[in-house]
């Protein structure tokens, strides 16, 4: 449970060596690529014929259409536990108020007189949002997903979730809810890979989309590989993670639970303790077995906790703890030390950053406001998690009038002839008057 790797009493090794060193998921995509090809295959060239045989042998589920009647997600929402019903709506009351920042406005920059550029704020037409049944029914994924894209001002927002079984073939009842709620009325019960060629060739009455969003098992990540430049995508997600950064103030029972929250999610979660403080350390390990134990999913937690994916790394001071979280590049990162805000300030590298005692994941997941689609595997080095800006892409508008056109028109003539593009030149001499 928990291995430990003590890197105390020697200085810490580079950041690629360190980033090897540390405790992570490997998650091999082009393995399963090979099963996805024929199927994405299969439903482009046969569309909704396919989808129905793909989901007959791959989820039980034969339904000669897939497409969600709006009469169901209507019956989910007034059939949803009032309780859940409040949360939902608080939740998406709070993550509209963080989005709603985000939106941006068209800047035009007066380069010289006459000369402007504009950038304009674009939003994608159409989206598909991809909600996982899976494990757990995430339906706070729907909130996460659609309200970045409705602040941006998508269109056409089409949902896929995996037909349950258990309800009568469409998806979740808490993810039709959760559509319901938010206005969307486009819900496939589609999931896996094929969900992600419905969205991207199009099939049924799914019309091809131009950008796919939200986070599923590595089938439909390796669909979204496939598929890509077809059609944009946020991100490769990975199994989800958690890295703690603690000293002595943090409380054992709080980063114990917060480590477990995290790997009830997959077996294959990420669950990464930091700390300068061996007593604190000690108290985790003590503490886990038992908390485990008393929640549901203690079987795939312990393989989560069991795995190489998690670990508690020992810790010099602060300094070295930062340099390791940063080589991490956590999707979660919670900081729980002494002056949690200052310590967070100093973090480079993490898909959202959790601080004190009082902001745990969990709040995140749910209801802080804060988006719960983040980058994982490493890739908060160099990406963000989903927002408004997710949806939008910025446009360049130029326009110069003649004056500001001939003004740099030798500097054109001399870049095109260095790069021996003399038609590019050619372009703007030949509209200056002799
Ligand atoms: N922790 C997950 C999101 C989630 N948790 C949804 C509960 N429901 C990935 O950020
Ligand atoms: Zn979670």
């Amino acid at each position: 449970m928990l291995a430990r790797i003590d890197l105390r009493g020697s200085a810490l090794p580079g950041v690629r060596d360190l980033a090897g060193l540390l405790p992570r998921a490997a998650t091999d995509i082009d393995s399963v690529l090979a099963t996805v090809r024929p199927l994405c295959e299969d439903v482009r060239i046969r569309g909704a014929q396919a989808v129905r045989e793909i989901t007959a042998r791959l989820d039980g589920v034969d339904a000669e259409d897939f497409t969600v009647p709006p009469a169901a997600l209507q019956a989910a929402l007034d059939g949803i536990d009032p309780a859940v019903r409040a949360a939902l709506e608080e939740s998406i009351a709070r993550v509209r108020r963080v989005h709603a920042d985000q939106a941006r406005t068209d800047v035009t920059t007066q380069v010289v007189r006459g000369g402007t550029v504009t950038e304009r704020w674009v939003p994608v037409r159409r989206v598909g949002l991809y909600v996982p049944g899976g494990l757990a029914p995430l339906l706070s994924s729907v909130v996460m997903n659609v309200v970045p894209a409705q602040i941006a001002g998508v269109e056409s927002i089409a949902v896929a979730s995996p037909p349950q079984r258990d309800n009568g073939g469409l998806p979740d009842p808490g993810v039709l809810a959760a559509c319901a709620l938010l206005g969307v009325t486009e819900v496939h019960a589609v999931g896996g890979a094929q969900a992600i060629a419905v969205f991207g060739y199009g099939a049924g009455s799914c019309e091809p989309v131009d950008l796919v969003t939200g986070p599923g098992n590595v089938y439909v990540t390796a669909a979204k590989r496939l598929l890509r430049g077809l059609i944009g995508i946020d991100s490769e997600a990975g199994p989800t993670e958690v890295a703690v950064l603690a000293d002595d103030t943090a409380d054992p029972v709080h980063v114990a639970a917060d480590l477990i929250s995290q790997a009830e999610h997959d077996p294959l979660a990420g669950a990464v303790l930091v700390t300068t403080s061996e007593a604190l350390a000690d108290a985790v390990l003590d503490l886990v077995p038992a908390q485990v134990a008393a929640t549901k999913h203690a079987q795939r937690i312990t393989t989560a906790l069991d795995g190489s994916q998690s670990g508690i790394v020992l810790v010099d001071d602060l300094d070295a703890g930062l340099a390791v979280v940063d080589a991490y590049a956590a999707e979660h990162l919670e900081i729980q030390t002494r002056d949690a805000r200052e310590v967070a300030l100093r973090v480079r590298n993490a898909g959202a950053v959790f601080v004190g005692a009082w902001s745990p994941v969990s709040l995140g997941d749910y209801i802080a406001g804060s988006n719960h689609v983040l980058p994982t595997g490493g890739c908060a080095r160099h990406s963000s998690g989903l927002s408004v800006q997710s949806f939008l892409r910025g446009i360049h508008v130029v326009e110069y009038d003649e004056q500001a056109l001939a003004e740099v028109a030798g500097h054109v003539d001399a870049l095109a002839h260095a790069e021996d593009l003399p038609a590019h030149a050619a372009a703007v001499r030949l509209r200056q008057r002799s």
